[in-house]
C-alpha cells in the first residue's frame, strides 16, 4: 500500500488517506453566506477520494474578509449554510474541516479576477481594515490599517473563539487557525507588518503573543476529541539571514503552541513582502523545511506548495517528511486525482477510491483473461479507464 493511501489518525478523527483538499477561496459568497457554488465545489471535492476536505477561508469578523465575497462565520445564516458544506462532505464520504481568518491589513481587496488590488478607502465598498501597526503590504495593497488597540485584540481573539463554537456546532471535525499569508496573525507574528512597542510587538516572544493567545481561546472551546491545527508561515524568502531568523522563531512558536494544545502544524509561506521571491517553480519547495520544522518541535506535519505528481506526494508521506499532503490546484484541475494517484501507485482496485456510485462502473470492464484491467496502470493516468 503506497504511504499516501494510508490512514491516519489524529484524536478521534480518522483519515481514509493523507490527501487533503487545501482551503480554496472561491469568494463567492454574499454578505458571507456560502451557497450552490461552494455546495458544489465541496461535494466535487469529497467525491474526489481525498481523507479531509477544508472549506474555504473563513472570516471570524466582517472586517476579516480578504475580498467582499469571502465567506464569513460570525452569524447564525453564515452557520446553517456552513453546516450544510459540513455534511455534504460527510455524505460524500470525506472528513469536513474548516479554516478561520481574520485577513487583517490584507482584508478588503478586490477579487482576484478583479483585479486582486485594495478597493481604495473611500470606495462605497471600502470598510476600514486592521493591523498590528499602521504600516501597508504595500504594491497592489497599499491601504494603511488602523493600529490595533488592547481592545481591538482582545475583540478579535474573542471572534475567534466564537467562530470556533459555530464551527463546531456546524458538525466540522478538524479546526485550522490561519497563522501565514500575511493575514492578522501572521503579521503581529512578522517583524516586517509588527512595530508595537507594548506587550506584542518588539522581541519574537512579543510578536508570538498574539496567535498564542487566539489558540488558548480557541483550545478552551474546541474539544479535546477534535484535531486543531495551525497553518503558519514560517519563511518569505526575501532575504536568507531574515528567513533563517523566521524559522528560528517559527520552530520556538510551534514548540509553545504545541505546548498550548496544538495538534499539528500545517506548514506555509509568510507572503508578509510583495519583494518575496518564491521558487514555486521547485517543486516541494517547502517540504525539507517543513520536515525539519516537525522533528524539532516534535509535531505532527501537514504541508503544501508544488506538489503536483502522485509520486511526489507519495514520497513526501513514506519519507516521513509530513503526515499529510495539501493540494489545491492538482485537485481543481482534476477532482479526481486522488483515484489517478491510486491508479498509478499501484492501488488494489484504485476506483474504490472513490465512492461507490463511480468506482463499480471503474472497475467493470475491458478485462484479461485474469480479470485484470487490460490497460496497464501506469498508463492510465491522465484518462478514465476502468481499473
Ligand atoms: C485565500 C487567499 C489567499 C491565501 C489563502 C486563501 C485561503 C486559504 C489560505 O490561504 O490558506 O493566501
Amino acid at each position: 500500500m503506497p504511504s499516501l493511501f494510508e490512514r491516519y489518525t489524529l484524536k478521534d478523527s480518522v483519515l481514509k488517506n493523507r490527501i487533503v483538499v487545501s482551503p480554496m477561496s472561491q469568494y463567492m459568497a454574499e454578505n458571507g453566506v456560502i451557497n450552490d457554488w461552494q455546495f458544489g465545489h465541496l461535494t466535487t471535492m469529497a467525491r474526489g477520494g481525498s481523507g479531509l476536505v477544508f472549506t474555504e477561508e473563513v472570516a471570524v469578523a466582517p472586517e476579516g474578509r480578504i475580498t467582499p465575497f469571502q465567506a464569513g462565520l460570525w452569524n447564525d445564516e453564515q452557520a446553517e449554510a456552513l453546516a450544510k458544506a459540513a455534511r455534504l462532505i460527510k455524505q460524500n464520504g470525506s472528513v469536513p474541516g474548516i479554516q478561520i481568518a481574520h485577513a487583517g491589513r490584507k482584508a478588503n481587496a478586490n477579487r482576484p479576477w478583479d483585479g486582486d488590488a485594495h478597493i481604495p478607502a473611500g470606495d462605497s465598498r471600502a470598510w476600514e481594515t486592521i493591523g498590528p501597526s499602521p504600516i501597508s503590504y504595500g504594491e497592489l495593497l497599499p491601504r494603511v490599517p488602523r493600529e490595533m488597540t488592547i481592545a481591538d485584540i482582545q475583540r478579535v481573539i474573542a471572534d475567534f473563539a466564537a467562530t470556533a463554537v459555530r464551527a463546531l456546532d456546524a458538525g466540522f471535525e478538524w479546526l485550522e487557525l490561519h497563522f501565514a499569508h500575511g493575514f492578522l496573525a501572521q503579521s503581529f507574528f512578522s517583524p516586517h507588518a509588527n512595530k508595537r512597542t507594548d506587550a506584542y510587538g518588539g522581541s519574537a516572544e512579543n510578536r508570538r503573543r498574539f496567535p498564542l493567545e487566539v489558540l488558548a481561546a480557541v483550545r478552551k472551546v474546541w474539544p479535546e476529541r477534535l484535531p486543531l491545527i495551525a497553518r503558519l508561515g514560517v519563511i518569505e524568502f526575501d532575504d536568507p539571514q531574515l528567513d533563517a531568523e523566521k524559522i528560528a522563531d517559527s520552530i520556538a512558536l510551534t514548540r509553545a503552541m504545541k505546548a498550548g494544545g496544538l495538534d499539528m502544524l500545517d506548514v506555509s509561506l509568510g507572503f508578509n513582502t510583495p519583494k518575496a521571491r518564491v521558487p514555486f517553480e521547485k517543486p516541494g519547495f517547502l517540504v525539507d523545511i517543513a520536515a525539519d520544522i516537525g522533528r524539532q518541535a516534535e509535531i505532527p506535519i501537514a504541508t503544501s506548495w508544488s506538489i503536483f505528481t502522485p509520486d511526489q506526494a507519495d514520497a513526501i508521506v513514506r519519507e516521513e517528511k509530513a503526515d499529510l499532503v495539501m493540494l489545491g490546484k492538482p485537485l481543481l484541475a482534476n477532482p479526481h486525482w486522488p483515484y489517478f494517484a491510486a491508479q498509478q501507485l499501484g492501488v488494489e482496485s484504485p476506483s474504490w477510491v472513490l465512492p461507490a456510485p463511480y468506482a463499480h462502473w471503474l472497475a467493470r470492464y475491458p478485462r484479461d483473461e485474469h480479470g485484470r484491467s487490460i490497460v496497464p496502470a501506469r498508463d492510465r493516468v491522465h484518462r478514465t479507464i476502468p481499473d
